[in-house]
C-alpha cells in the first residue's frame, strides 16, 4: 500500500510542475518518508535532489568513546548508520539518501564475504537502479585502501561509488566524521565524479581507490597516493577534480556476479634474514596464491627466491612480488629470471596486490593470465 502511494505521488511529481518533497518526519520510532522499488528507506524524499545509499560497515567513523578527548582506544563500530545521517543534518540539503547497515565491524574484521556483499549490493541498489546517482561506503580506515580497491575493481557502471572513514571517534571534539560524510555524499551526488571509478574523499581531499593507500596510523591526512597525487579536492563543501575522467593505468574490471568466495592470498614481508619456512608455512596452510612486500623493488634473500621458484614451478602457486616501500614501481626486469614466472605488483602495494591476486583466482587466471593483468599497472 505503501508503496503504491508512494508510485501514486511520483506520478503526481512527474505531472506537476512543483515537485513533490517528502519532508523528514519528527516520528522517531519511524523515521521513513519513503521506500524506493529496492525496499530502501529514506528519510526524506524531494525530487529535486540526487538520491544516494550510504552503506555503513563499521570503523570509527561509527565510532565512540566516553572521552572527547581520545582519539585512540575507542570502540569502532559504536553507531548505527541513522545516526550518522542524523549527525549531519546538511546532508538532506544535498541528497536523499537511503543506509544499508552492511555490519558495524573495525575495519580489521572486514573479509572477503563481507566484500563480496558490498560489491554485490552496490552493484543491485545503486548500479541496477537508475533513480540512484551514486554510492558512499563508511568504513573503518585501517585496512580501508583494500575494500577501496576491491571496489574499484568490481563496480563499473560509471556511478561514483566514495568511500569513507575518519582519523577520531564521532564523540571527539573536532571529529572529523561528520564533515568527511558530507564531503563523500556530495562527491557521491555530484555528476562531476562519473566515470571515475571508486574515490576516497577524506579531509577535503578526492583520492583515487586504485592508488590510495594510508600513510599515517594516526593523522587525519593520512590517506594519500604519494606519487599519483589527488584527483581533486572540497572547498566549502564544493568538489573540484583537477583532470576529466581518467582509468588508472591498467585497471580492469572484474565481474563478481558468480563468484561467491575469493580464494586466500597471505602476505609476506621482507626483511634481512627472513627465513624461507615462512613461504612454504603459508602455502601448506591452504594459501592459493601469496604476495611478497619486498625489500625494495619486490627484492627478497638469495636463499629465498630459490624457495619463490620452487613454490612457483612445483606447488603451481602464483607469487606477486610488491615493494614494502611506500610507493614507487616494481617491473618485472627487477625479479625477473629465466627458472621461474616472477609477477611483479607494478605500482601496486601489497595489500591492493593481494586484493587483485585474490579477485583473478577467483575468476581461475592461470600464472600467465595474472602476470598480464599485474603488468597492465604499469605497461598498458
Ligand atoms: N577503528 C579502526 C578501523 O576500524 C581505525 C579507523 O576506523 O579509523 O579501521
Amino acid at each position: 500500500m505503501f508503496a503504491y502511494i508512494n508510485l501514486l505521488y511520483l506520478l503526481i511529481a512527474v505531472g506537476s510542475a512543483s515537485p513533490i518533497v517528502y519532508p523528514r518526519t519528527t516520528n522517531d520510532t519511524n523515521p521513513f518518508v519513503f521506500t524506493n522499488s529496492n525496499g530502501l528507506n529514506f528519510t526524506q524524499m524531494n525530487a529535486t535532489l540526487p538520491n544516494v545509499t550510504i552503506f555503513a560497515t563499521g570503523g570509527t567513523i561509527a565510532g565512540s568513546s566516553s572521552s572527547t578527548t581520545a582519539t585512540t582506544g575507542y570502540t569502532s563500530g559504536a553507531v548505527g548508520i541513522l545516526t550518522l545521517i542524523d549527525a549531519v543534518p546538511a546532508i538532506l540539503n544535498i541528497s536523499n539518501v537511503a543506509g544499508v547497515q552492511i555490519s558495524n565491524v573495525g575495519s580489521e574484521d572486514v573479509t572477503s564475504t563481507l566484500l563480496l556483499k558490498m560489491a554485490k549490493q552496490i552493484n543491485e541498489f545503486v548500479c541496477g537502479d537508475p533513480t540512484m546517482a551514486g554510492a558512499v561506503v563508511t568504513h573503518g580506515t585501517d585496512v580501508l585502501e583494500e575494500t577501496a580497491f576491491f571496489l574499484d575493481a568490481t563496480v563499473n557502471c560509471g556511478k561514483p561509488v566514495i568511500i569513507v572513514g575518519a582519523m577520531r571517534p564521532s564523540t571527539a571534539i573536532s571529529a572529523d566524521g561528520p564533515y568527511n560524510l558530507l564531503e563523500a555524499v556530495t562527491v557521491a551526488a555530484s555528476p562531476l565524479a562519473k566515470d571515475r571509478g571508486a574515490m576516497v574523499v577524506m579531509n577535503d581531499r578526492i583520492v583515487s581507490a586504485y592508488y590510495v593507500t594510508k600513510t599515517n596510523a594516526n593523522t587525519l591526512d593520512t590517506f594519500k597516493a604519494i606519487e599519483m597525487g589527488n584527483l581533486g579536492e572540497l572547498i566549502s563543501d564544493t568538489p573540484y577534480f583537477f583532470y576529466p575522467p581518467v582509468k588508472p593505468t591498467g585497471k580492469k574490471a572484474y565481474s563478481i556476479a558468480n563468484v561467491t568466495s575469493i580464494p586466500r592470498v597471505d602476505i609476506l614481508f621482507a626483511y634481512e634474514d627472513m627465513h624461507n619456512d615462512t613461504l612454504y608455512n603459508a602455502v601448506l596452510s591452504g594459501a592459493k596464491g601469496i604476495v611478497i612486500a619486498g625489500a625494495g623493488a619486490g627484492g627478497v634473500s638469495t636463499s629465498f627466491n630459490y624457495a619463490i621458484e620452487d613454490v612457483i614451478n612445483n606447488y603451481g602457486i602464483p607469487i606477486v612480488q610488491s615493494t614494502r616501500a611506500m610507493s614507487g614501481e616494481v617491473p618485472t626486469s627487477d625479479i625477473s629470471t629465466d627458472s621461474a614466472l616472477h609477477i611483479a605488483s607494478g605500482y601496486l602495494n601489497p595489500m591492493k596486490s593481494r586484493v587483485l591476486l585474490g579477485i583473478l583466482l577467483a575468476h581461475n587466471k592461470n600464472m600467465t593470465q595474472i602476470a598480464k593483468a599485474f603488468a597492465g599497472s604499469t605497461d598498458d
